[in-house]
């Protein structure tokens, strides 16, 4: 499963917000249990990953449609076992369903 996503970093631990709070546009790929960024498709195909991001680890994630996130619809959070929080913004419900499977199965 891989494509466009926003993407926002909410907290960095569990009790800690994240510094950098602004939404930008990574080229996602899940692959195993990890998911991975990329500038665009072009730089994944090059296999170039998006400058000092590393992949999240999926191990013990879990995720969910942020119901209480109310500035855009078809967002859905990422909590990894490290209490650390992200969230995705699909560009629909169907892509948001399709990559909540997705990471469910990771
Ligand atoms: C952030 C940016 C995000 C916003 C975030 C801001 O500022 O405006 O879009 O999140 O709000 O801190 P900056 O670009 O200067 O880092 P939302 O779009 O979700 O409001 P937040 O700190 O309340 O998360």
């Amino acid at each position: 499963l891989e494509g466009y996503l926003g993407r926002k970093h909410d907290l960095e631990a569990a009790t800690k917000r994240a510094s950098n709070r602004s939404w930008s546009t990574r080229y996602c790929v899940l692959r195993g249990e990890e998911l991975a960024f990329f500038k665009d498709a072009k730089s994944r195909a090059l296999g170039v990953p998006c400058q000092g991001e590393e992949p999240l680890g999926l191990r013990n994630a879990r995720c969910q449609v942020a119901a209480g996130y109310k500035k855009k619809k078809h967002v859905f959070a990422l909590r990894l076992s490290n209490g650390s929080e992200w969230l995705f913004h699909g560009k629909d419900e169907e892509e948001m369903q399709t990559w909540l499977q997705g990471l469910r199965v990771a």
